[in-house]
């Protein structure tokens, strides 16, 4: 700095008193500040929520001095940077997660002690940021806080949904959607950067115009909305780097069209106005089928346009040409939600920035990688020409391009074979022409992601078979993984401490491959003894909550079994619900005398079911018939109960997961990509109960098949047994269990033909009747090793110590060294 710069710069660090102190005390008076000066109510009378908003404020202002200094740091170092696009972030809450990673979770809990509050009690008042629907969505988040623990350059970009996913409602065992008007208490978590703001345009035409004697092609858009930036810095732990999620808001243009005012209608242009802001206002909860809709695509390309601009606005910042861009820059697609990114990309470069089309073409195939979450091919979006069209009637062109460039080659290395052509073409023909989402981001993208081992597979051998044998190395995978920041430490923080206590230090937070030190403790008896109580505590207080929420009572000897995620029928939580009725049918037709060898269990299921979702809401209901008729059975009592969790979200998740002792993951074989939640369970010491299906295979060959319950047709048997079709034997039971179903035994005899009907007559798509008798076995299986106390907590103890591979802090490293070619950039303290 100049001679007066810097002098200016010491004055203000006089005035400062330095960073802010994180002492009790210090934390007790920024608190009380807050009270009084944010939240506006006086300091000697405010409650629990107040005090939560003063408490997150006063993080919020530590956090901002971290974010600061590492924003300031990662400008100075100029590195090459991750920049990942996804649709959809599922935090949760933030508080606990901050004040751990900040290191000041124990001074804030002090803090609020002497202050008269309960750390715990504070926390709970915070309402969940429910940005995403599942899976994709809560991975996105797990992978921000190993990126920032990790020290990467990293920065987030998304859309401020208004209205997060819908709150589920169960009424007379129905669900109904409820809007989540998250925003409503205010979010201490975001920064608002007015000036961060930049118009998004759509619609209009493309016109031709000479420009210094060259022919080039000008986007006339029909409308602008602007992209109002939200920062939300994410703390890393153990370092002082907190990197940004940058999500987007929209609001009116602030350029006007002077037509419309000269009109005169003051009141309706205003109205009209106001429309933009509809684009971020409500997320889409349907997380597997895409239907075209108009208002979706704006959404996709509104963020894609506002985050490139601020990408290329902060290169050019540092650079006055585009030569070192593949160095600087990294742009992950999280599914191909926002790879619109690739059009917009070449008509920045192509038309604004003018480089010609193949220098834009190049720098496009080398910053580009791509990570797919899905199996089913009705997860992959396709966009109809028409929309794309009128809505961005460039893109269409610019891809349109892309994809005669392509076919042009592929013609000339695989010949004429026009089926082949036809599939891989990025345009589908047909009655209604699309665009192939999937298939642009393959074209353009250097990598392919999967998200487990077995999903890859079945990316190079089915879904994208043409691409692999095209370009196999382009295809890779990445097995998912979680932070064991939030899922043990912050949900979990008796067994943290024990752990930390038998491991002799905490370093297994940042190294979870370092849980593997458990494995020698795993039969001693000291640690049994701890571990069991850590795990008992935890069963109370779920089970506590389970009676507060249902009026159902549950003891906390019984074996807790949980199935929580979102409702499809190709995770089979029907299997469950039949299995559950196997269970009850057969106390109800055992000797009384012989009851008392029954295993108690609770079953718990929780999950929400897309709004148009027909048959995943019937198995809702069901759920809650069969809960009603054996939770008020007397001759079953303790022996049987179900409760059905609604709602489920990260936070239901945070206190459900440490009180489960088994858990399910019982998708049909080559249907789930990876599954993340049964890796959350792994580490807080619940068994699996699962299906050699997605990272289940990988999550194997670490405990090992005897320290879990492995049933079902395994992946290369399920075509075979479908092309069986009606042949396939199922067992007695199952006949027996879904006509108690048709039949009307637990009522809604009509409402659940349909449900019923997807299981016989030929169809059972998913092979529940062919799974049903190795389910069962697994379940007595599991059941017998509950009784052995001794056994069942060694393997309890061999969960967690397992996990370790699967945090999402290997997933991260692996993507930064394999796919993006980014360094860790580490803040000096
Ligand atoms: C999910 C997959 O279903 C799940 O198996 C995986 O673990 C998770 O992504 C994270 O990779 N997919 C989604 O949530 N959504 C879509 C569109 O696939």
């Amino acid at each position: 700095k100049s001679g007066e710069g810097r002098a200016k710069a010491e004055r203000m660090f006089g005035l400062m008193d330095g960073f802010l102190k994180n002492d009790p005390v210090s934390l007790q008076k920024d608190i009380l500040d807050h009270v009084e000066y944010t939240v506006a109510r006086s300091r000697f009378n405010f409650d629990d929520f107040e005090a939560y908003q003063a408490l997150s404020h006063s993080v919020r202002d530590r956090l901002i001095e971290r974010w600061h200094d590492t924003q300031q740091y990662f400008k100075r170092k100029d590195p090459k940077r991750l920049y990942f696009l996804s649709l959809e972030f599922l935090m949760g809450r933030s508080l606990s997660n901050s004040v751990i990673n900040l290191g000041i979770r124990d001074q804030c809990a002090d803090a609020l002690n002497q202050l008269g509050f309960e750390f715990e009690v504070v926390a709970e008042q915070e309402g969940d940021a429910a940005l995403g629907n599942g899976g994709l969505a809560r991975l996105s988040a797990c992978q921000m806080d190993s990126l920032a623990t990790l020290d990467f350059p990293a920065i987030g970009y998304g859309l401020r949904y208004q209205y997060g996913l819908f709150r589920q409602v169960i009424l007379d065992g129905f669900q109904h959607e409820q809007p989540d008007y998250w925003l409503n208490f205010g979010n201490p978590w975001e920064i608002e950067r007015v000036h961060v703001s930049y118009a998004v345009k759509f619609y209009g035409t493309v016109e031709e115009e000479f420009l210094n004697g060259e022919k080039c092609k000008v986007w006339v858009p029909g409308e602008m909305v602007e992209a109002v930036a939200y920062d939300n810095p994410i703390p890393g732990y153990g370092t002082r780097n907190t990197i940004n999620l940058r999500l987007w808001a929209a609001k009116p243009s602030g350029q006007y069209d002077m037509e419309s005012y000269n009109t005169g209608d003051y009141i309706n242009e205003v109205i009209n106005r106001q429309r933009a802001e509809t684009i971020s206002t409500v997320l889409y909860p349907d997380d597997r089928s895409y239907q075209g809709k108009e208002l979706r695509l704006k959404q996709q390309y509104f963020f894609v346009s506002a985050s490139l601009q601020d990408i290329i606005r902060r290169f050019k910042e540092a650079h006055n040409n585009f030569d070192d861009f593949p160095e600087k820059v990294a742009l992950q697609l999280n599914d191909t939600h926002p790879s619109l990114a690739i059009a917009e990309v070449m008509r920045v470069l192509v038309d604004e920035e003018r480089l010609g089309w193949n220098r834009a073409w190049d720098i496009v195939c080398t910053i580009f990688s791509f990570t797919t979450h899905t199996v089913l091919p009705e997860g992959l979006e396709k966009i109809p020409v028409d929309l794309l069209g009128s809505l961005l009637p460039r893109h269409l062109q610019i891809i349109y391009e892309i994809n005669s460039i392509f076919m042009d080659e592929l013609k000339k290395r695989i010949g004429l074979d026009y089926n082949r052509l036809s599939r891989m073409s990025i345009v589908e023909e047909g009655a209604i022409k699309n665009i192939r989402m999937a298939n642009l981001s393959l074209v353009c993208c250097h990598t392919v992601n999967g998200v487990s081992r077995v999903h890859s597979e079945l990316l190079k051998t089915r879904v994208f078979k043409d691409f692999y044998e095209l370009w196999p190395q382009k295809f890779q995978y990445k097995t998912n993984g979680v932070t064991q920041r939030r899922w043990i430490v912050v949900s979990n923080p008796s067994l943290c401490a024990l752990i930390s206590k038998w491991l002799g230090t905490e370093a297994w937070i940042r190294d979870a491959d370092l849980l593997t030190g458990l494995r020698e403790y795993a039969a001693d008896a000291i640690l049994q003894q701890e571990w069991k109580m850590v795990r008992k505590v935890n069963k109370m207080r779920l089970a506590e909550y389970i009676e507060a929420m249902s009026g159902v009572k549950v003891s906390a000897d019984a074996m807790f079994d949980v199935q929580i995620k979102r409702i499809h029928e190709y995770k089979r939580q029907l299997l469950n619900l039949l299995g559950i009725i196997h269970r009850y049918d057969c106390i109800k037709n055992m000797e009384k005398s012989n009851r008392r060898k029954v295993v108690p269990r609770v079953c718990i299921i929780g999950g929400k079911a897309a709004p148009g979702y027909e048959i995943a809401k019937k198995i809702i209901k069901l759920c809650h018939a069969v809960a009603e008729k054996i939770n008020n059975d007397s001759d079953v009592g303790d022996l049987l109960k179900l409760v059905f969790f609604p709602d489920y979200n990260v936070s239901v998740a945070e206190l459900v997961i440490p009180g489960s002792d088994l858990s399910q993951h019982i998708s049909t074989a080559g249907h789930e990509a990876s599954g993340t939640g049964s890796m959350k369970l792994l580490m807080n010491g619940c068994l699996l109960l699962a299906t050699a299906d997605g990272s289940t295979v990988e999550i194997i060959e670490e405990i090992g098949e005897d320290n879990m319950f492995l049933f079902g047709a395994k992946l290369h048997e399920v075509s075979a047994l479908r092309d069986k079709g009606p042949a396939t034997k199922v067992p007695l039971q199952f006949a027996r269990v879904v006509r108690m179903v048709r039949e009307g035994y637990f009522g809604f005899k009509d409402y659940f033909k349909s449900l019923c009907d997807t299981l016989e007559g030929g169809g059972d798509f998913y092979l529940l009747g062919n799974d049903f008798g190795s389910y069962l076995e697994a379940q007595a299986a599991a059941d017998k090793a509950f009784v052995d106390e001794e056994k069942w907590t060694q393997m309890s103890i061999l969960c967690t110590a397992s996990s370790g591979r699967f945090s999402s802090d290997r997933t991260i490293e692996e993507y930064a060294e394999k796919t993006w070619g980014i360094e860790p950039c580490k803040c000096p303290f």
